[in-house]
């Protein structure tokens, strides 16, 4: 485990080491990110000391269509140890981000190089805010995003949160490895809010509307639209209907 005062984007760090040919297993928190990244190339605001900005190395025995297996997975340690630490209980937004009343609390960034049947390595990038006052986030964030403090009332130490974190992700990673991720996923869909939901997915320019229905063994999420087909949606962004 690495922290750097400041970072571009701990994803860079780790892709780097990764290039380098560094085992699984490293991770990288940054107190400050200054080219924090979400999906799609979106900034992930990261302030200075007030979050969790890390990434890890993974090199999992996979085939590139079942990476999102390893976003089901963080998301769900994610909201495990966030939830036993601090009583709160996220809510999960398919693929990859946490929501507490309905705010982000935090992102997973997965990164993937692979060949065309084997994933080399994945960089696995989360960002949690914890300490920020609601007044901390930019004005276009205030009503999407949230912090754990803001939530709950008081700071948390940053220290035992990341370690509880990551206790959480080195178990489930350690289940997927044993086979088990259908119990993985089994845990996902109870903390998740889109399965059952109207939704409304948006990859790229095109849109599909209809109902969340299930997982797949793959982690993708399945939507039967309109006309009665069932979609098989591996990203995009999904917007939940009133
Ligand atoms: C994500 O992307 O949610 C993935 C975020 C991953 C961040 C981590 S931090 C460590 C590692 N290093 C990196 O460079 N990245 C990873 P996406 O689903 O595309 O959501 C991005 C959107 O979330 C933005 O367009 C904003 O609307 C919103 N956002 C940005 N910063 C935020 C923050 N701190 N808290 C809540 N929402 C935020």
């Amino acid at each position: 485990i690495e922290v750097f005062r400041e970072t571009t984007s701990t994803n860079d760090i780790i892709e780097k080491l990764a290039r380098d040919g560094v085992k699984e297993g490293v991770v990288v928190f940054a107190e400050s990110q200054t080219k924090g990244r979400g999906r799609l190339g979106r900034r992930w605001i990261s302030p200075r000391g007030q979050g969790l900005w890390f990434s890890i190395l993974l090199r999992p025995e996979l085939r590139p269509t079942e990476a999102t297996q390893l976003t089901i997975l963080a998301a769900t340690a994610l909201a495990e140890a966030i939830r036993r630490h601090t009583g709160l209980a996220p809510e999960v937004k398919w693929p990859n981000d946490l929501l507490l009343r309905g705010r982000k609390v935090a992102g997973i960034l997965t990164e993937l190089t692979a060949e065309p049947d084997r994933i080399r390595h994945i960089v696995l990038g989360i960002g949690l805010d914890v300490n920020q006052a609601a007044a901390d986030f930019p004005t276009d964030l205030r009503r999407t995003a949230t912090s754990l403090r803001v939530e709950a009332g008081r700071p948390f130490n940053r220290a035992e949160l990341a370690a509880a974190i990551l206790r959480a992700l080195d178990q489930d990673y350690a289940r997927l490895k044993d086979g088990q991720f259908e119990q993985i996923a089994g845990e996902w869909e109870e903390l998740c809010t889109t399965l059952g939901r109207q939704v409304v997915v948006a990859i790229g320019s095109r849109r599909i509307r209809g109902r969340a229905e299930s997982l797949d063994s793959e982690g993708a999420l399945l939507v039967r639209t309109e006309h009665g087909h069932l979609e098989r949606i591996t990203g995009g962004d999904v917007t939940l209907e009133k």
